[in-house]
């Protein structure tokens, strides 16, 4: 047995004392998760792909702070791509070419531009993504679009999943600060639905400060085929998690803060937080009948309790719940109750009834099984069981769905099958395919927020550690770590034949449609070799290609404080041939994939000669591929 595997069985028992105290809430006895060497070493081989072998899916991960969104090989763990989204990439010139800030800018709200632009800044360079989510045709994912959420700065993103590129990004008015997304399973997306986290004042402008009674939340569906926003709904507490049935008929949000606390001890004092209920067809037929105010370009519907209970319905659940996780089996929504140790089970077929006057709205929780300290979310396999992820435990339970339904029913039955211990702190969990009517049963990952003493130090600041287990094994032993840096928190698992990327840009492509525009105007065909230098006032375009190891222009000469655009085009046609371009001791740089145009603006200020190299290793003379940009003094 390797070293590694020597680690991963060894439980961490007793380094966090929570864990005996969970299994007595939990009211069972527990499997222990001590697995034998020889299931380690059967399921490591699954994961250990060898030199040259290509993984079974698609792990489409989050990254928190860090804004990007990652794409990782699985089960290799092995990290393939970073696609940057809320960033400021250095290596692709996210957040400087024009093609980025035009996706960057085009959905943000003027007076989000107008805030930006005095501080000097063209679009925010941080963002919090959460939330990666595929776009669904018929409850299984479609491979179109990846739909995702940025905490930080109250925006949606979307990526177009042929070249993997962000295409879109929207700035959510109205809201405060986007957490929970998940798109429409059925009949397709459709609708992307996204969650105001942060209660604030409906008219935002300083009226209202700190008056918390006047205070709201609003909900979002965003049409993702154009990424505009459909309808927006104001509801009573705020918004955390939210999923949508495989029916499309309704979605449903967790709130944590049903009490509308200004603080931790406000925001904790109710024993009882709530799930809102969206009635889709109502919400469409309101907005139909223009029963909405209309707030910054949208249609915002009231859907607070009491106000309108055709919109939405408020079904109580324990206690301050975060993950809501729609069940494969097409009927079940888990509400996961963080500080309560149970997870909600509502049946979506009796959701209909909650709309009838005077319903009771706990009549569609059909189980609520203890299940251990911290519950978050809930991932599914192919056979019935849920797998929840227990923070305070640091463990993932898995249960009988079934059974829990039973003994909520009265029957004396335990759902709780199996407890792995994970390292540490799990907050998201994921299983293959296991968000669509498609899971299969095979892999689970358990995104773990402290990594502690599973890796070497590297300093105060540790990696999170993310683990697979196998649960095609009834023991679902822990077979990977894999450290991962600030802070993913959730993750899609998506078979490799729904997935499939293009190798080389179409030269049609909309992404560089301003370019194609400019340079038709300047009489330049960017599908050809070119090298043209316009000169339009104080503006300067300089068209160049590149087919490696040369570009176009050796030299191009400019005069100091004209505004410069360089458009470069690759016109390799090869796959993986891409060049890039960077401007020494200007700040510019940015990729150029093969047959992509990309172009970045800015003001030549100093005078000399700097050179432009190639930044992309791409031939055997690509350190000579490089050219002088000549600047004039004024
Ligand atoms: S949240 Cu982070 S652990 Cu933003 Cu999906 Cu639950
Ligand atoms: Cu082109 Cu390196």
């Amino acid at each position: 047995m390797s070293e590694r595997f020597k680690n991963l069985v060894m439980t961490r028992r007793g380094m966090l004392g929570a864990t005996a105290s969970g299994a007595v809430l939990a009211g069972t006895s527990v499997a222990s998760t001590l697995m034998s060497t020889k299931a380690a070493e059967a399921a490591g081989s699954k994961v250990n792909l060898a030199p040259g072998e290509l993984d079974d899916y698609y792990g489409f991960w989050s990254s928190g702070q860090t804004g990007e969104l990652r794409i990782l090989g699985f089960p290799s763990m092995r990290e393939l791509m970073r696609v940057p989204v809320f960033n400021r990439c250095s290596a692709t010139g996210w957040g400087q070419t024009n093609e980025s800030l035009k996706v960057l800018r085009e959905g943000m709200m003027p007076e989000t531009l107008e805030f930006l632009e005095k501080r000097g800044m063209k679009t925010y360079d941080n963002g919090d993504l959460h939330h990666p989510h595929m776009s669904f045709t018929d409850g299984t994912y479609d491979g179109r679009y990846l739909f995702m959420n940025d905490k930080a700065n109250t925006r949606v993103a979307r990526v177009r999943c042929d070249v993997m590129k962000c295409d879109k990004i929207i700035e959510i008015p109205n809201a405060g600060d986007i957490h929970g997304l998940r798109p429409q399973k059925y009949p397709r997306t459709g609708y992307v639905f996204a969650n105001g986290e942060h209660e604030i004042p409906l008219i935002n402008d300083g009226s209202v400060l700190d008056d918390p009674s006047q205070y709201v939340n609003i909900f979002t569906a965003i049409d993702g085929d154009t990424m505009e926003i459909a309808w927006q709904v104001i509801v009573s507490g705020n918004l955390d998690n939210v999923d949508a049935d495989y029916q499309g008929k309704y979605a449903f949000a967790s709130s944590y803060n049903s009490e509308m606390g200004m603080n931790l001890a406000e925001m904790t004092s109710g024993e009882m937080d709530h799930c809102v209920v969206f009635n889709l067809k109502e919400i469409e037929a309101g907005v139909a009948a223009g029963d909405y105010q209309e707030l910054n370009g949208v249609k915002v519907l009231d859907g607070r309790k009491g106000k309108n209970k055709k919109y939405t319905r408020y079904i109580p659940i324990p206690n301050s719940p975060h993950g809501v996780n729609t069940c494969p089996d097409q009927k079940h929504v888990m509400i996961n109750g963080k500080l309560s140790p149970t997870v909600s089970i509502i049946d979506v077929t009796k959701v209909d009834a909650l709309f009838d006057a005077d319903a009771d709205e706990r009549s569609c929780i059909v189980g609520e099984p203890e299940l251990g300290l911290g519950p978050l979310h809930t991932a599914f396999d192919n056979k019935g069981m849920a797998y929840t992820t227990l923070f305070l435990d640091s463990q993932v339970v898995k249960w009988d769905i079934d059974k829990a339904i039973r003994a909520f029913a009265g029957e004396d039955v335990d759902p709780i099958v199996h407890k792995t211990d994970v390292h540490y702190q799990p907050g998201h969990n994921h299983s293959s395919m296991g968000e669509t009517k498609e899971a299969d049963g095979n892999w689970l990952v358990s995104l773990n927020k402290f990594s502690k003493d599973r890796f070497i130090n590297v300093g105060p600041l540790k990696p999170e550690n993310e683990q697979i287990l196998d649960i095609s094994d009834p023991n679902m032993p822990v077979v990977h770590d894999g450290p991962t840096f600030a802070e993913p928190h959730d993750v899609i698992i998506v078979r490799r034949d729904i997935v499939n990327p293009v190798n080389i840009w179409d030269r049609n492509d909309p992404m560089w449609e301003d370019a194609r525009v400019q340079a038709a105007a300047d009489g330049v065909d960017l599908d050809w070799g070119h090298d043209e230098l316009i000169r339009d006032g104080n503006k300067v375009r300089v068209y160049m290609s590149s087919v490696a190891p040369e570009f176009s222009m050796e030299k191009f000469t400019i005069k100091q404080g004209e505004e410069v655009t360089i458009y470069l085009t690759n016109m390799d046609d090869v796959d993986d041939v891409t060049h890039g371009f960077t401007l020494s001791n200007h700040g510019i740089c940015m990729e150029v994939g093969p047959q992509m145009t990309a172009s970045v603006t800015f003001t030549a200020d100093r005078p000399g000669v700097h050179w432009f190299y190639c930044q992309w290793f791409c031939h055997a003379l690509h350190m000579e591929m490089r050219g002088r940009m000549l600047v004039e003094p004024a």
